[in-house]
């Protein structure tokens, strides 16, 4: 008997980015539109910046530089949320990190379900913001219910994908056939449906809550609600988009234009008005609508350490706490005038960023030809080796995501009411609990890869030094 080799689990994951970014284009036409215009502005960016084009020759790979980077889902129940983790696991996609929306006004708590080794995420990053909806945060007890009974009567994952969920965890892997099955199966649950499966006037009730409820409740699936390529200068993507009939957000969200790119940038256009149904007493359809679908741009920079990263959560609160932009973006002009002063506090230079431990760096040996300081490899002193040109260091893209940031892309695509408020309760706990494991921390991951680098180049060094 001949044993069929599994499909990597990176080759799944890349079958499946590229099947949800076909649907998507064909359910969207505006999404399409947004891709058009990233893959214009990326290529001019490379035109005009050789030494960009040079440097992404070597790190990425450039014909797949403007494919989708994420995509974001909103759950329902527990038991949706660990099953989605046992079907991200079989495309190589981990849960890393916990953003606590309710702070900012969303009665939600999230996750990333992402890639982790440098080879996987250099084959396809595509990560899935993934969001579970957080009942117990609504003050009306009877909605309450009737949200939770309608929510466990749906199943979000059709039978042959949770045969195949089973068949890969007990075999370990996925034969070629299962893993196109697999990626066509799993594509359903993330499907628009046009048919809400409540009524119109729960569906109303469920708005008035918060239209997040009415998002995630009303339907027999958690359709991808956005997916975002990548982009190579956001400002310019920004500008752009009104010129191809689609309207931004107010503003880029995260850190200004700088140098030194940090964390991560992001905007998106407003979500669509679509068509839906619901089905009257009579058993008869009637037309309605419903806003939930939109599209991202994503332009990511270095990982910040603990440090770093409190410096950033203070700027930027400084900045909101000035200027606290609001969802309809009249004051986004003064808002980002009032980010660009506080961030002048946060150092725009590599150099300085490292020396002050603000961010996360990889370490490589320059070329060699350098004089060899002995005391410095005994000593393992980074510092003097740096400084003597023997250790080069290149910043460590940030992966995951930033609860504020966050916060606005939901909020912008929410329609412009002010946000709502909720008892501030991020509960990592619980979460784990529904998801049924822990979460990665993010900090910890960057610092091993940190650590990684430099321990591989000491070991290089110290064969130098012996031999
Ligand atoms: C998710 C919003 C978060 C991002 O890029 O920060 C997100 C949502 O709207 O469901 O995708
Ligand atoms: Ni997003």
């Amino acid at each position: 008997m001949t044993i069929e080799p599994f499909v990597c689990a990176d080759d799944i994951r890349s079958a499946f980015s590229a099947a949800m970014s076909e649907m998507y284009r064909k359910e969207v036409p505006a999404y399409g539109e947004l891709l058009s215009l990233v893959a214009d502005v990326n290529s001019a960016t490379l035109d005009n910046e050789p030494s960009l084009r040079n440097r992404l020759e070597r790190s990425d790979s450039l014909d797949r530089i403007s494919e989708e980077r994420h995509g974001a889902i909103r759950l329902g129940t527990a038991d949706e949320l660990s099953m989605m983790r046992r079907v991200f696991a079989v495309m190589g996609m981990y849960p890393v990190g916990y953003y606590d929306l309710s702070t900012a006004g969303v009665p939600v708590h999230s996750t990333a379900f992402r890639p982790i080794a440098d080879a996987s995420l250099k084959r396809n990053p595509f990560r899935v913001f993934t969001s579970l909806l957080r009942l117990d945060l609504l003050a009306d007890e009877a909605l309450r219910e009737e949200a939770r009974s309608t929510l466990a009567v749906r199943d979000i994952f059709t039978p042959a994908a949770r045969r195949l969920v089973e068949t890969a965890e007990r075999d370990g892997g996925l034969g070629e056939a299962d893993a196109a099955l697999f990626v066509a199966e799993v594509l359903e649950t993330f499907r628009w449906h046009d048919r809400a499966l409540v009524d119109v006037e729960l569906y109303h009730r469920l708005h008035d809550a918060h239209r997040l409820v009415a998002d995630v409740v009303s339907f027999n699936g958690p359709h991808i609600n956005h997916l975002t390529p990548r982009t190579l200068d956001i400002d310019a993507v920004q500008a752009g988009m009104p010129g191809r009939g689609i309207a931004p957000k107010a503003f880029v969200e995260g850190p200004p234009t700088r140098k030194c790119p940090i964390l991560l940038r992001q905007t998106s256009f407003k979500a669509l008005e679509e068509s839906i149904s619901f089905r009257g007493s009579d058993g008869l359809w009637t037309s309605g609508s419903h806003t939930a679908r939109f599209g991202e741009v994503e332009q990511r920079g270095i990982a910040l350490t603990p440090k770093g990263r409190a410096l950033y959560d203070h700027v930027l609160e400084k900045a909101r706490k000035s200027v606290r932009p609001t969802p309809d973006g009249a004051n986004a002009g003064a808002y980002l005038e009032a980010l660009a002063e506080s961030f002048s506090e946060f150092p725009d230079d590599w150099n300085a960023i490292r020396a002050q431990k603000l961010g996360y760096f990889s370490y490589s040996l320059a070329k060699p030809g350098k004089d060899m300081p002995r005391e410095a490899v005994a000593a393992r002193d980074i510092e003097a080796l740096v400084t003597t040109g023997v250790l080069e260091f290149d910043p460590i893209v940030y992966e995951d995501f930033l609860p504020v940031s966050a916060a606005g892309i939901f909020r912008s695509n929410l329609g412009d009411d002010d946000a709502q408020r909720f008892v501030e309760s991020p509960n990592l706990k619980l979460f784990e609990e529904q998801l049924g494991t822990t979460v990665i921390d993010g900090f910890e991951h960057y610092a091993r890869i940190e650590q990684a680098s430099i321990e591989a180049c000491l070991s290089a060094l110290a064969l130098q030094v012996t031999a």
